[in-house]
């Protein structure tokens, strides 16, 4: 009885480890497995958004930027002409990390633009041409477009990626075509039901995702994903712009978080995180460690066995002693 008691704790056990490893393969299917986000709280921009006299300690504010502390840093309002900006004070220098932010562009009319940008770059933002921000900047700008100049075929508001050298214009005619490195329409972005956020995810040398939140609550849907993205200057500053112009709309930001992303596994500590993010070699790694724990079981499971076996063997004996004594 003690036997089948034991040999039975061992196959549950078996069972629940293979539940966990069928559990953890799917788990390689999630975006970016292995990964633990450590928050930069020199990065973070929440309510009330102020800290003292009016300033923020981690963000200055810019232009028409106008701040309701229980709600928004409200980069334009949705009157015509207006710009704004908001720009870390310190670089960001984590190798890998993920910004996300929750943001908001409404407004009263049919029409409206022209939207807005966030940026990485080698200057803090100051107020200009290009959504708000500067021109002929060095670094990456992700333009939130609400507003089609000229752009035959294309859904807007439209999101695209550009890389600025320092020396190439925004080709505002065309709605940055000429400049785009990648992008996707977002139709319906604009006076959205629901709360609005972008993540952005760099991984150098590897990938730049992005991925926005606009059609259902906590539900990411990828913009774009590009290999190999263009390297960020050694320091690289986080900024923030709108503009309007003839037609207008308000642009909010709610709140910003950024992450930096660093490997788990001990076997890539140290290693490039590129390599958490090639999928046959994490899956590659689980199965062989999916093996090594079958061993392990198979090995326990015939210990108890033989034990178990010597157990029986030994009660039944005394049990025929026993009753040979009797008799
Ligand atoms: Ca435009």
């Amino acid at each position: 009885m003690k036997f089948c008691t034991l040999l039975s704790t061992f196959f549950t056990v078996a069972l629940t480890f293979g539940v966990t490893t069928a559990k953890s393969h799917d788990d390689d299917d999630e975006f970016l497995p292995d990964v633990r986000r450590v928050p930069m709280k020199t990065f973070t921009l929440q309510a009330p958004f102020l800290h003292d006299s009016l300033h923020s300690r981690w963000y200055d504010f810019g232009g028409d930027t106008l701040v309701r502390t229980d709600k928004y840093v409200r980069l334009t309002s949705d009157r015509p002409g207006q710009i704004g900006f908001l720009s870390s004070r310190l670089p960001l220098t984590a190798v890998n990390f993920e910004i996300i932010f929750e943001f908001k562009i409404s407004g009263k009319g049919n029409l409206y633009g022209d939207g807005m940008a966030v940026w990485l770059t080698k200057d803090r933002s100051a107020s200009g041409p290009v959504f708000g921000g500067p021109d002929n900047f060095e670094g990456l700008g992700i333009f939130i477009d609400t507003y089609k100049n000229n752009r035959p075929g294309v859904t807007f508001p439209y999101i695209m990626l550009m890389h600025g050298d320092g020396h190439t214009s925004y080709s505002k005619s065309d709605d940055g075509k000429s400049n785009e490195i990648a992008g996707c329409s977002a139709r319906g972005l604009h006076n959205a039901n629901q709360d609005t956020r972008m993540r952005i995810t760099y991984v150098k040398g590897d990938f730049l995702r992005v991925d926005l939140q606009y059609k259902e609550p906590e539900k990411w849907t990828q913009c774009f994903r590009i290999s190999n993205p263009p390297d960020l200057p050694q320091t690289a500053y986080l900024s923030f712009s709108a503009e309007t112009g003839e037609l207008s709309e308000n642009h909010d930001i709610n709140e910003v978080e950024v992450n930096m992303l660093v490997a788990t596994n001990a076997e890539l500590h140290g290693q490039p995180l590129t390599k958490l993010t090639s999928p046959p070699s994490v899956v590659q790694k689980k199965k062989s460690g999916s093996w090594f724990w079958f061993f392990v079981k198979l090995g326990l499971l015939g210990t108890a066995a033989y034990f178990g076996y010597k157990k029986y063997l030994q009660y039944q004996k005394e049990k025929k002693y026993s009753r040979d004594a009797m008799f």
